[in-house]
């Protein structure tokens, strides 16, 4: 599948204030500074479409992005202009230096969605790859899990790491993850700067929009 087409839509606070549509959405989440707005723009081909920075804290909001691919999901189309499906880029969690307040709410805004969204289809939990397993990530998938959310881990920033220290790092956690997950969620190794893995998700949210047909 390749993505034709990508446009911004909207960006919500709350989910009663999110679009109505019956497509499917895949949803990035992960601690800030992770790289959810960056892998946005790369599987859209458009660095410009979600903003990134690098200063922590960026997106505070929730965000869709309609997206028009080569592979038309759902059966005939209404019109031309029927999205195939949505991104969502999410707030990320874990910015220690927002005050408790605003990252209480965002927390609140950020679960709610991932609960009650009914088109949401598969969350991406974004992990750095440089780093070791993270209290915070590994709490939040063990909610995911009790929470019975359908998500798959996707590491970042390959590009900073030579291939050994990737396939090992890659290794030390997916070993660390065994221990409590069984089967482990499926796994993508990507880098918004050389567009690693890209091909890769792009046919897993394909293969899950035929799985819906
Ligand atoms: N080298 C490299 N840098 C990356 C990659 N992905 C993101 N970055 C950088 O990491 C910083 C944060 O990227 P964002 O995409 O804004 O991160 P985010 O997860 O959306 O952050 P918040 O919106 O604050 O939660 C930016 O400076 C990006 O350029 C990557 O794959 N490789
Ligand atoms: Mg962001």
């Amino acid at each position: 599948m390749e993505i034709k087409y990508a446009n911004y839509l909207v960006s919500s606070a709350l989910i009663t204030q999110c679009p109505e549509h019956r497509q499917p959405e895949y949803a990035f989440i992960g601690r800030s500074n992770v790289g959810k707005s960056s892998l946005i723009n790369m599987l859209t081909g458009n660095s410009k479409l979600a903003k990134t920075s690098a200063k922590p804290g960026k997106t505070i909001l929730i965000n869709h992005f309609a997206i028009f691919t080569d592979s038309p999901a759902g059966g005939a189309k209404k019109s031309a202009s029927t999205p195939d499906w949505y991104l969502v880029d999410l707030p990320g969690y874990g910015f220690a230096q927002r005050s408790k307040t605003e990252r209480d709410k965002l927390e609140q805004m950020i679960r709610s969605y991932i609960l009650q969204r009914e088109q949401m289809t598969n969350l991406f939990l974004l992990i750095d790859v440089r780093l070791e397993p993270q209290k915070i990530d590994l709490e939040f998938m063990q909610w995911l899990g009790q929470s019975s959310i359908p998500f798959s881990i996707v590491f970042t920033k390959a590009d900073k790491l030579s291939r050994q220290k990737l396939t090992q790092n890659v290794n030390a956690y997916l070993e660390r993850l065994s221990q409590e997950w069984e089967p482990l969620p499926p796994h993508f190794v990507t880098s918004a700067e050389t567009k690693m893995g890209r091909s890769e998700l792009l046919d897993y949210i394909d293969h899950i929009n035929k799985s819906l047909q």
